[in-house]
């Protein structure tokens, strides 16, 4: 389980990545000069700040009143005009810095290799300079809080080199879409401390609209070397070592955004670290990974090409080779990376990850919720992750009380509201244009919340965590729904994500009401509600009102003209039908409103949407592709879960195996985990009320061979299966709960179960 390459990495998209949910670093393994870029979370420019609009309420009902007229270019105008945040935009998550480490070799670099063993998360760069091999290991520590890089030789006193650290140095890093942003926007001074100590310290400075006062956060950096034998020399821009045998380098980063002093927790983390040996900090690493990431394992057969580099093997795969094993170590990297970007406690991964090398990064490297960072997510549970999940949670909780204000502010309603981006300081208005008028994100949001509960039946979370946040989405949805032409209770305004159509006079429009992905988060979100207060036994008023309001939601519709599910109420014309956004397979796929069997006909109109989707160009970035395969999972069709997860890696896949929107995205990366995993295992149907466990319910012909252990399913079962000739040869079933559930294999009814809590189902 190696990433690896013959090559130091010529560019960002092909160095190594390393987290631990709080820091985050990309290895290049360059050979005189090491260029190791870092992140810490939470370095964020922009502040907490007021954005709501009070015009907002004003100017609803006119809107509502326009869109309900089918004057949808008048509403529109009026919605751009007075309906989004004030100010309606957000600033970007940021590098923290790099170091540099350079060495100098009078002779030739031989036996060159960098990898990345997913199993240690350790980036180990090797070669040989004259008779002397040079080792450099990377990783990011989780019990320590620290980035620990270590040098070493096999010869005595062979370690010279020279350390920099630097934020912002690069111009061509400042702006990522040639916008002219070379000044990074911070106050910044670098100094050394003590002797074997060097350290930046800074404030970002987001004063915008002529505003006086810095309120951005204020970050830091520390590093320190120890050195086994040779000499350390610090100056106020560079830490100088001769002759060591080994040194071992520690690097903090911070920010006040915690209300920590951002120096102290910097000298903090180095301090306690220090007191460690480089094997101690190690092996302390080593253990904490492997707690979560050995827990599942997966074979997909087909031959052993781990001699043959990374990119080597992508590029075959661009070219139209079979190679399941790629496929298998793309996976595992998925879950690398989210226990690399998101652990219980820290922030949760945003577009990047925790990986962004700009100062002003693709899409800010922000929170967008109207797809991305619910599919960050998705592998989270099913893949034995579960703690990394809860980061999201804390995070959506933050947002409760902004989204109380916003909810209050722009549509008069109770409860708690998102729109489609946020960053860390709690924005929740209608930003960024016209798509950000979306009042689904926390109600999406909320699925996640769910579903944790689901699999790990933890009562305490769905009380304490989970319900107060869903009853807030709940109550902003009862109250934002208005009775549409049909008697229903519609969503106005409404938008399909990013999408458009034609309008009945000829103009593009964003707006009308009840776009079918409103209806579908809706039902979901309150018939979780509804769940969790039977199971909790609590709000049987609040209970009743949203029962009935889900009664009386408007029906799903099909186009009479050509059977396609709809995206919108009417059955308007595409300018763009192969839009990357599918939102009405919310229902099927991250939903399960729609299932195989238990909804045939919608479900059956929902692939031709998609197949018309497809046949017009869709699927063409990397999340888009994911989301794809994860819906023909849910439609059991392997071939083409296969196919879409070919093309993932073939046309959406960075030489580093991060997902290429473009630009890098991380979102595509743990759609495809998640794709990979529902092809395996699926528990989100009902087979006449009981849960339905399905092993193997889209297995494609091309990996006939393999096996999975450790995934998890809906009801607290963990899952390993064997496989072979293309049917199922075992399976095991352990149970953390009691469990009654129907059991299907490879689309066959296999009987009804009943599993208690540590019991084993062998099959
Ligand atoms: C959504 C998508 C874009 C991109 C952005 C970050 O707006 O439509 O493709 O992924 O998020």
């Amino acid at each position: 389980m190696k990433l690896w390459y013959d090559k130091p990495a010529p560019d960002w998209n092909s160095a190594l990545p390393v987290g631990c949910g709080k820091l985050g670093a990309m290895v290049f393994g360059g050979t005189e000069t090491e260029q190791i870029q870092f992140n810490e979370e939470s370095v964020w420019d922009g502040h907490p700040q007021e954005c709501a609009n009070p015009a907002a309420l004003e100017h609803l009902p006119e809107v509502r009143r326009l869109i309900f007229a089918g004057k949808n270019r008048e509403a529109e105008e009026l919605c751009g005009k007075y309906l989004l945040g004030n100010p309606f935009e957000i600033q970007s998550y940021q590098s923290l810095g790099d170091l540099f480490i350079a060495q100098s070799f009078s002779n030739e670099v031989t036996e060159y290799r960098r990898e990345l063993d997913l199993e240690t998360a350790i980036a180990t760069t090797s070669f040989v300079a004259g008779d002397v091999r040079f080792t450099r290991e990377v990783f990011a520590s989780a019990p320590d809080n620290v980035i620990v890089v270590r040098l070493s030789a096999n010869k005595p006193s062979s370690v010279n080199c020279v350390i920099r650290l630097t934020r912002g140095e690069l111009p061509a890093r400042v702006g990522w879409d040639g916008k002219d942003m070379f000044a990074p926007n911070h106050e910044f001074r670098r100094y050394a401390e003590g002797d074997d100590s060097f350290l930046f310290s800074g404030q970002i400075d987001d004063r915008r609209n002529g505003e006086t006062e810095i309120r951005g956060l204020r970050f830091a950096s520390h590093i320190k070397a120890g050195a086994d034998s040779g000499s350390l020399h610090v100056s106020d821009d560079s830490l100088t070592i001769i002759g060591a045998d080994a040194i071992t380098i520690l690097l903090s980063g911070a920010t006040n955004y915690r209300d920590v002093d951002a120096d102290f927790a910097c000298r903090q983390a180095i301090q306690h670290a220090s007191l460690k040996s480089f094997e101690a900090l190690k092996s302390a690493h080593i253990a904490d990974h492997q707690k979560y990431f050995s827990r599942v394992t997966l074979n997909l057969g087909g031959a052993n090409k781990s001699e043959t580099p990374t990119d080597v093997r992508l590029q075959a795969v661009r070219e139209g080779a079979e190679d399941p094993g790629l496929l298998a170590l793309y996976f595992q990297y998925g879950r690398y990376l989210l226990l690399g970007a998101s652990r219980a406690g820290t922030l949760p991964a945003n577009l990047q990850g925790i990986w962004n090398e700009y100062m002003i990064a693709p899409w800010e490297s922000d929170y967008h919720t109207n797809i991305n960072v619910q599919m960050n997510y998705w592998p989270a549970e099913v893949c034995a992750l579960q703690e990394s999940h809860t980061a999201l949670f804390d995070f959506i909780e933050s947002l409760v009380p902004s989204g109380r204000h916003t909810a209050q502010v722009h549509y008069g309603c109770r409860g708690s509201v998102v729109h489609h981006i946020s960053d860390i300081f709690g924005f929740t208005v209608p930003a960024d244009g016209m798509c950000g008028i979306w009042p689904m994100g926390l109600a999406w949001l909320c699925q996640h919340l769910w579903q944790h509960y689901e699999f790990g039946g933890d009562k305490v979370f769905l009380e304490k965590k989970a319900y107060p946040i869903l009853t807030e989405a709940s109550r902003f949805i009862c109250d934002f729904l208005v009775e549409g032409p049909d008697g229903y209770l519609v969503t106005n305004p409404s938008h399909s994500p990013e999408n458009t159509f034609i309008a009945p006079d000829g103009s593009r429009c964003w707006f009308t009401y009840a776009a079918t992905m409103d209806l579908m988060i809706i039902h979901d979100l309150l018939t979780h509600t509804i769940a969790a207060s039977t199971i909790l036994n609590t709000d049987a008023e609040f209970r009743a009102e949203m029962q009935a309001t889900l009664t009386r939601l408007q029906p799903l519709k099909i186009s009479p003209a050509d059977g396609r599910l709809q995206e919108w109420p009417v059955d308007y014309k595409e300018p763009e039908p192969g839009h990357r956004h599918i939102s009405h397979a919310f229902g099927l796929h991250p939903g399960n409103q729609l299932t195989l069997r238990g909804t045939p006909e919608l479900t059956a109109a929902l692939r031709k949407s998609l197949e018309f989707r497809l046949s017009h160009g869709g699927g063409h970035t990397g999340w888009s592709r994911a989301w794809i395969a994860n819906i023909y999972a849910r439609l059991e069709d392997g071939n083409a879960v296969h196919h879409h997860l070919s093309q993932l890696l073939a046309k959406s896949t960075l030489p580093n195996l991060f997902d290429d929107h473009p630009p890098m995205q991380m979102d595509g990366n743990w759609g495809g985990t998640a794709a990979v995993a529902e092809m395996l295992l699926q528990s989100h149907a009902f087979d006449g009320g009981l849960r339905e466990i399905h092993l193997l319910p889209a297995l494609p012909a091309a990996y006939p061979d393999g096996e999975v252990t450790g995934l998890r399913a809906r009801g607290g079962l963990t899952v390993d299966i064997i496989w072979q000739g293309g049917k199922i040869t075992s399976a095991r079933l352990t149970a953390s709960q009691d469990i009654n559930f129907a059991l299907r294999i490879q689309g066959e009814v296999q009987g009804r179960h009943h599993l208690s809590a540590g019991a084993v189902l062998t099959l």
